[in-house]
């Protein structure tokens, strides 16, 4: 029987249009589910919305509807976005479907009966915007850690799981099975949650009194259901739980979502999970931010990326390139356009487009068009081919664990070690004297390697790879789940070398990717970003600045930055030295001495944000490399680390 791989998103709140950052998850996933499909998997891809909660009804009164109105109005754009984004769902699900009702009230039975539920006074601090209670140490002076907004307290009586009961099941499970949540920073800070010893039991109900827009309580009419325990069960009420025959033969699956909810899927669900009798999902990915000039995407600010334009304006496939390539899944990333059109130049026109073009042009130069037979393969061939088998592996490795920019990475060895296998071969040379056995083998590995890559690319860029595949004179299938679905499992035919077919007519030329230029306005605003928004005009030089002062173009060198601490240990041997390894949203974190062991314990400065010299040169100190600094404030014998006002994401610019 062939292997089974079922992938979910976030089902997305309804109170706001869809942007960057759904998209993103929503084409990783269908990415993810597009290479398991690739390798012969049986697969299952499914998305939605999340419509009940305090959050959807304020919305929709702001926007004078009802709220069945509202969600079916946004749920509907969602909807709309994915095929415009060549993401291929097999399922959308909305937490307002008869089915999903049902099927959380036969849930909610089954813990009730099992005594996971019980009834309960209660007083907390509610965030709307995360739909969630605080406990007192959670706040950040008394604001939502996440939203810095104040919380309503709340008091009353209210359904209550057992979360706490199944906390030391959850923290060894995790431990024991260490890629549960990946990449490792989650699981760490999952495990860091259930050990804080802040986690109480979860309150799982609302009185109607309070909200009426949720799921109906199956043993208490008065109370509906809190709206993060009704639409993790998505997972599973989407199957057809209990009975469902998707059920049975999809679940447990994979879950792919933002670092912003990594304590309802990383701490509520497994052990609601647990409680029901319910096997466990096999991995949650947990991905970092989309930032848009390194500050969080917002409407206020009016930054908020719309995916479908970027898609209509660069091409959808490079787009979606561009999206898998420019972020270290796990980290955060920032958008800009001019980021996407210099990768689109430097990967997609220069490589892959230029790689096509040269020698489609040539095959149809020196054999008309047709594919010419290898002879004896000589030792740069070999070496080629050995090349490019190690670089297939390697991408279907890194791929199967989400490492998506480096295995994308490893197919454009490939690409490139095959632009330059045309330079060292010189096909026009060997035409030139007429060796004409030697140019049919050049020609030839280079189209059965073209071949190869076109395949791989199909989790990613389905369209390219559909059209280059094509161009191959290997049309792709037609699918009606897929659109296009190749039948060649790339990984198992990374050995094959004679794949294409002797004399076969092929496409004489590709242009797949033409180059883009920068426009004008973008590159005025980074040159504005750069000088410090300096006029435009060449300024006269600056009179030298008096003894200690700085230039302004001094300053300008550095650079400032909002970094977490992430660990923070004591130098054996060294009395003032902490090593710390702080979170400065690059793909991997910084380590930074500092010499301020005599004023602090290390652990207490383990999640805390501070303010870091980002661009100093790095230096050895007693062995370890240093590369930053992380500034203080001293005041008579007194040491206090700067720390940002209110939360900010870890590689905010400090200005
Ligand atoms: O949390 N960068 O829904 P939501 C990357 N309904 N991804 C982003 C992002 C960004 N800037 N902004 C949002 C909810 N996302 C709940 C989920 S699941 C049972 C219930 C993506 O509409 C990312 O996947 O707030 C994040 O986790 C999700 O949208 C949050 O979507």
């Amino acid at each position: 029987m062939a292997s089974t791989f079922y992938i979910t998103t976030p089902i997305y709140y309804v109170n706001a249009r869809p942007h960057l950052g759904h998209a993103y998850s929503t084409i990783v996933a269908d990415t993810m589910r597009r290479f398991h499909a690739l390798k012969g998997e049986e697969t299952w891809f499914l998305t939605g919305t999340d419509e009940h909660g305090d959050k959807i009804v304020k919305a929709a009164a702001a926007a004078g509807k009802t709220p069945k109105e509202f969600v079916d109005s946004i749920s509907g754009q969602f909807q709309a976005l994915w095929p415009l984004l060549g993401v291929k769902n097999d399922q959308f699900i909305r937490t307002t479907d008869p089915d999903h009702v049902e099927r959380v009230q036969h849930f909610l039975q089954r813990v009730y009966d099992n005594g996971d539920i019980y009834f309960g006074e209660h007083s907390g601090h509610y965030c709307t915007g995360c739909e969630r209670f605080y406990t007192e140490k959670e706040l950040e002076n008394g604001l939502c850690p996440q939203h810095q907004t104040k919380p309503e307290f709340i008091q009353e009586k209210n359904y209550f799981f057992r979360m706490s009961k199944y906390l030391p099941w959850l923290a060894d499970h995790i431990r024991s099975n260490p890629d549960f949540i990946r990449p490792e920073r989650y699981r760490n800070e999952a495990l860091a949650m259930i050990e804080s010893g802040a986690l109480e039991d979860l309150c799982i109900s609302r009185p109607k009194s309070r909200l009426e827009w949720g799921i109906e309580l199956p043993f208490d009419k008065d109370y509906v259901c809190y709206v993060w325990f009704d639409a993790l069960l998505n997972y599973v009420s989407a199957l057809g739980w209990p009975d469902g025959e998707n059920y049975a033969k999809f679940w447990p699956g994979e879950h792919l979502v933002a670092k912003d909810i990594l304590k309802p899927h990383g701490v509520f669900w497994p052990t609601m999970l647990k409680s029901a009798g319910l096997p466990l999902y096999r991995h949650l990915n947990v991905h970092g931010y989309w930032l848009v000039k390194d500050t969080k995407m917002s409407k206020s600010l009016g930054n908020v990326v719309e995916p479908a334009r970027m898609a209509e304006r660069y091409g959808l496939d490079a787009f979606r390139y561009f999206l898998l390539r420019d972020m270290q899944f796990g980290s955060d990333a920032s958008f800009s356009e001019e980021a996407l059109i210099t990768r689109f130049n430097a990967d997609l026109a220069n490589d892959l487009g230029n790689l096509f073009s040269r020698v489609l042009s040539m095959n149809a130069k020196y054999f008309a068009g047709r594919i010419p037979e290898a002879g004896k393969l000589e030792d740069d061939d070999r070496v080629l081919v050995e090349l490019a088998e190690n670089a297939l592996a390697n991408y279907d490795q890194l791929f199967d664990n989400i490492r998506f920019a480096q295995a994308l990475d490893s197919l454009w060895e490939l690409v490139r070690a095959l632009n330059k296998y045309v330079d060292s071969q010189a096909p026009w040379t060997l035409f030139k004297q007429g060796n004409m056995e030697r140019l049919g083998t050049v020609i030839r590995i280079m189209l059965e390697a073209m071949r190869k890559v076109a395949l791989c690319l199909w989790p990613v860029m389905p369209g390219t790879s559909a059209t280059l595949m094509e161009q191959l004179g290997q049309p792709l299938p037609a699918s009606e789940r897929f659109g296009v679905a190749p039948d060649h499992n790339p990984v198992e035919e990374a050995g094959k070398w004679a794949l294409l077919e002797t004399g076969a007519q092929i496409a004489s030329a590709s242009n797949l990717f033409p180059r883009l230029d920068i426009p004008e306005e973008m590159k005025e605003e980074k040159n504005k970003a750069k000088q410090g928004k300096a006029p435009q005009k060449a300024a006269p030089a600056p009179a030298e600045a008096p003894a200690g002062l700085a230039e302004f173009a001094d300053f300008q060198k550095l650079e400032l930055k909002v970094g977490t601490v992430l660990e923070c240990t004591r130098v054996p041997k060294a009395d003032k030295l902490l090593c710390f390894r702080i979170d400065l949203g690059e793909s991997e974190p910084r380590q930074i001495l500092s010499g301020i062991a005599e004023y602090f314990e290390p652990e207490t400065l383990v999640g805390k944000q501070v303010c870091v010299v980002a661009n100093l040169a790095p230096r050895k100190i007693r062995g370890l490399v240093s590369s930053g600094m992380i500034l203080t404030a001293e005041s008579e014998g007194k040491l206090t680390l700067l720390t940002p006002a209110a939360g900010m994401a870890p590689g905010s610019k400090i200005s």
